[in-house]
Parts: structure tokens; C-alpha cells; sequence
């Protein structure tokens, strides 16, 4: 009630609508609202009066800051990941979370109505989304898994080693980064480049390959204590059907011709980067931010044939994903039990 208010003193209401109102009463004063209101509002009027709303919208929510404030300390917040569980983006700020041990909350958010995300982020549909309350009572959101990830990492980004050479796309991944987007930036930037250009293609066209795969992929939601089963089903049958027409187009976009095979031809080609660099990471001796961006996107496919299949068929990245598996270390998530979907491969 309070922003309304607020609203209604902010809002430029004209002189006739004014006089209007002081001359009626009663039910007249409805229509007197009601109809002229519209009228009553020029086109300044209406900026304005959008403006305003938005100012009184926004000022009850967690400021959207693009790097972490200096005197803030995550690990005495209470910090929450806003996430869909098979998200690929949202398993890299995860994981990134879990080696700085950092407790977090994990809020599944559906991914039909994202009510949970709605009264902070209403202009934002995506996730992630990190919200943070600080011990002074200070608190604030942080958007795009790149930056969550940079900023998490902080000084112990170990980059990636000096002898990593750039990335480059594969015979069935060319189309998925056309040539005149690739070489820009660091050789750091350019595989965080390629890892949201190329491997986060590379897992939807396989996590969602039939139809049979893409209800796998959504299966978590049948049983996601979060929701009611109404909630559950839903978002589950239309996320396998939707999901399995994008891959499905997106194949075809792509010219990929067989999606498991460019997915391994990907992975081995980061595998080889990380030996030409010659540490255990891309990273070096400590995974880096692209060692988290890889690794949170295959991590995605936890318990899925996806998974399974890129084991079994592409042996070079066993090395490094075990290591990244021992480097990130248990779940810190503080209600881990309610969203386990699997173990991890060992
Ligand atoms: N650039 C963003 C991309 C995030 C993104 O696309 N998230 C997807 C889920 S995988 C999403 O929230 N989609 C919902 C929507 O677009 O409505 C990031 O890296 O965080």
C-alpha cells in the first residue's frame, strides 16, 4: 500500500482531473478515475508515470551489481542460487561455489511460472541468479554465470596456463561459432567464448536428442519436493517436449549430423588443450574460470545416458574431469539432500 501511495503522489496528475475529483463524490468519483484517467495523461505524463513505478518497484529489491563489493565476504552471507537443476550455466556457478566452500541455499525455481525469482528479478527471466544478504544487512543479485563465476573465483582465478593455445571448432562444431566471432579477446576469454558458443550447444542437442532422453533430463521435476505434482508434471512434459523441438531445430541450424560425436570431438579437443598446456587444468596446477565453465556444462548431464555415453566414448577427459571432481570437492549446498539427481561419475 505504502508504493501506491508513493505512486499516487508521484504520478503528474493533470489540473482538470484534480478539479474533477474535489467536484464529485460517491460513485461519480469512480467514473471520474475510471474514465478520463486516460485522457487526463500525456504522453510525458505517462513516461513519467512509468518511471516512477518502476523506481517504486525496484527500490525494495537486492541491487543488480555487476562484481562482488569489496568488503563482502560470501562465506558469512547467506547466499542463494536461484537455478534449474539441469542447467548448465546454473551447474557452474555451483560448482564454483562448492570449491570456494561456500554454503549456499539452492532455490529450484519452476521454470514455467519462475515465481521464485519474480518479486526481485521480474525484468530478468534467466538463471542464474545469486542473491546475497551480507552480516551488516546489506544485499544485492548477481546475473550471467560468466560474471558469477569471474567474481567468486576472485583472485583465486588461476586464469589458464601459458601454454594453452586459443580454442578452435571442430569439423561438426564450425557452424556453432562462425569464424569472424572467434580469436577476440585473452586466449582466457576467447575458451570462456567458446564454452557458451560451442560445449553449451553441445550438450543441449545430446541431453535433449529423443524424446526419451529429454524426459530424463527434466525427470528431477517429477519428484522436486518444491513443487505440487500439478507443478511437477507440467513444467516436466512441456519442458521434454519443448526442449527435444530446440535441439531438434538446433541440429539442424548447426549441420551437426551426429550430436554425441561432435560433443566428444569437443571435449577431447579441450582435453588436448589442457595437456599442450601442461598442468592438470586449463587453469594450470588450479582449475581456472574456464575449468569451471567446462565442467559446470557437463556436469549438467548428471545421471543422464549423455553423461554415460561421453565416458565411455571419450576417454582424454576422464583425466581432468576426475581431478575437477576431487578439486571441487562435496556439495555445499546447505539442502543438498533435497536435489541430489545423482552421483557424480568416478
Ligand atoms: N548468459 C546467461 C544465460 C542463462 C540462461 O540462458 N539460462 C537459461 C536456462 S539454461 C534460462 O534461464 N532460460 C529461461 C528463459 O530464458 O526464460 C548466463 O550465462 O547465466
Amino acid at each position: 500500500m505504502a508504493a501506491f501511495a508513493e505512486l499516487f503522489r508521484a504520478a503528474p496528475l493533470g489540473r482538470g482531473l484534480r478539479l474533477a475529483w474535489l467536484r464529485s463524490s460517491g460513485r461519480a468519483k469512480l467514473l471520474v478515475v475510471a474514465l478520463p484517467a486516460a485522457a487526463a495523461f500525456s504522453q510525458a505524463d505517462r513516461a513519467s508515470l512509468k518511471a516512477s513505478f518502476c523506481e517504486v518497484v525496484a527500490a525494495g529489491r537486492p541491487e543488480v551489481v555487476q562484481s562482488m563489493p569489496a568488503e563482502v565476504k560470501l562465506k558469512d552471507s547467506t547466499v542463494r542460487l536461484y537455478q534449474f537443476e539441469s542447467c548448465p550455466f546454473c551447474r557452474k556457478v555451483r560448482s564454483c561455489l562448492d570449491y570456494s566452500r561456500i554454503p549456499y541455499e539452492v532455490v529450484e525455481v519452476h521454470p514455467l511460472s519462475k515465481n521464485e525469482t519474480k518479486d526481485f528479478a521480474a525484468d530478468y527471466p534467466k538463471v542464474p541468479i545469486l542473491r546475497v544478504e551480507t552480516l551488516s544487512g546489506a544485499s544485492f543479485q548477481m546475473r550471467d554465470s560468466k560474471s558469477i563465476v569471474r567474481e567468486v573465483l576472485g583472485k583465486n582465478n588461476s586464469g589458464v596456463a601459458p601454454k594453452v593455445p586459443a580454442p578452435a571448432v571442430t569439423a561438426s562444431t564450425g557452424k556453432m561459432w562462425p569464424a569472424e566471432e572467434q580469436g577476440k579477446g585473452s586466449i582466457e576469454e576467447q575458451w570462456i567464448h567458446w564454452t557458451d558458443k560451442v560445449l553449451v550447444q553441445c550438450i543441449v542437442l545430446n541431453v535433449y536428442r529423443s524424446l526419451a532422453e529429454s524426459a530424463e533430463t527434466f525427470d528431477y521435476l517429477l519428484t522436486h519436493p518444491a513443487f505440487p505434482w500439478y507443478a511437477q508434471k507440467s513444467a516436466a512434459w512441456s519442458g521434454t517436449a519443448v526442449m527435444w523441438a530446440v535441439a531438434k531445430s538446433r541440429k539442424k541450424k548447426f549441420g551437426v549430423a551426429d550430436e554425441r560425436f561432435a560433443l566428444y570431438e569437443a571435449c577431447a579437443a579441450f582435453a588436448e588443450s589442457v595437456q599442450v598446456g601442461g598442468g592438470r587444468f586449463l587453469g594450470g596446477s588450479k582449475p581456472g574460470a574456464v575449468d569451471f565453465n567446462v565442467y559446470g556444462i557437463l556436469r549438467s548431464a548428471e545421471a543422464t545416458q549423455t553423461e554415460r555415453d561421453l565416458f565411455a566414448n571419450c576417454p582424454s577427459i576422464l583425466a581432468w574431469y576426475k581431478d575437477m571432481n576431487a578439486s571441487v570437492g562435496s556439495s555445499q549446498a546447505v539442502n543438498i539432500a533435497s536435489i541430489k539427481r545423482g552421483p557424480a561419475v568416478e
